[in-house]
C-alpha cells in the first residue's frame, strides 16, 4: 500500500514499467488480430486451392456493339459447347438483357469447361450453382473461368448483378450427363 494518493483519486506517480512492457489487454488484442490474420490466410488458401476459387483476369477486350456477330461468339447458339481436347470444353457466352446465350449447356461428367463470357449491354453476373463459377460480366471485357464437373446433375445458373426489370428472369441450366462408365 504505497500508492494511497492515487487510490484517493488524485494523480499519483506514473506507473513505471520495463521497456517493452505491453498492457495485458493490448497484448490480447494483438494476439487476437494475429489469429484473425492466420484464419483469413487459411480461408483464402482453402478457397483458392481446395475449392478452386479464381479471380477472373482481364482476359481480353471486345467491342460490345459488335462482339455478338464476331467469331467465336457469333456461333454461340448453333455451337454452344466446343470440345477443344478430350474432356475439355469451351463455352463462349453472351449475357444480355435479359438472357444468356446459350442458356442451356450440356457436357459429359468429368468435363473441364472454360467459360468466356461478355456482355453486350449492361453489367451482368454469372453464378453457377454448386461450382466455382461466379463471375462479374462487364460490357467490353471478357471474363474467363474454368471449372471441372465431376458430378452428374443439373446446375442452374443465374444473373446476380441487378441488370434491369427482367433481371429475375435471367437464368439457364448447365447439365452434366452421367458417363457410360
Ligand atoms: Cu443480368
Amino acid at each position: 500500500m504505497t500508492d494511497e494518493t492515487s487510490s484517493a483519486g488524485s494523480p499519483g506517480p506514473a506507473e513505471t514499467h520495463e521497456e517493452g512492457w505491453i498492457d495485458p489487454t493490448e497484448r490480447n488484442w494483438f494476439r487476437f488480430s494475429i489469429v484473425l490474420l492466420v484464419a483469413f490466410a487459411v480461408a483464402v488458401g482453402v478457397a483458392g486451392f481446395a475449392l478452386g476459387f479464381q479471380v477472373p483476369g482481364d482476359e481480353a477486350r471486345v467491342d460490345p456493339r459488335t462482339v455478338a456477330d464476331e467469331a467465336p461468339w457469333s456461333d454461340r447458339i448453333d455451337n454452344p459447347v466446343r470440345e477443344v481436347a478430350p474432356g475439355e470444353y469451351v463455352v463462349y457466352m453472351i449475357a444480355r438483357q435479359f438472357r444468356y446465350e446459350p442458356n442451356t449447356i450440356t457436357v459429359p461428367e468429368g468435363s473441364t469447361i472454360t467459360f468466356y463470357v461478355t456482355s453486350i449491354d449492361v453489367q451482368h453476373g454469372l453464378k453457377i450453382q454448386d461450382t466455382n463459377i461466379n463471375l462479374q460480366i462487364v460490357p467490353g471485357q471478357v471474363s474467363k473461368l474454368t471449372t471441372t464437373l465431376d458430378k452428374a446433375g443439373t446446375y442452374p445458373f443465374i444473373c446476380h448483378e441487378f441488370c434491369g426489370l427482367g433481371h429475375a428472369g435471367m437464368f439457364g441450366t448447365l447439365t452434366v450427363e452421367a458417363g457410360e462408365g
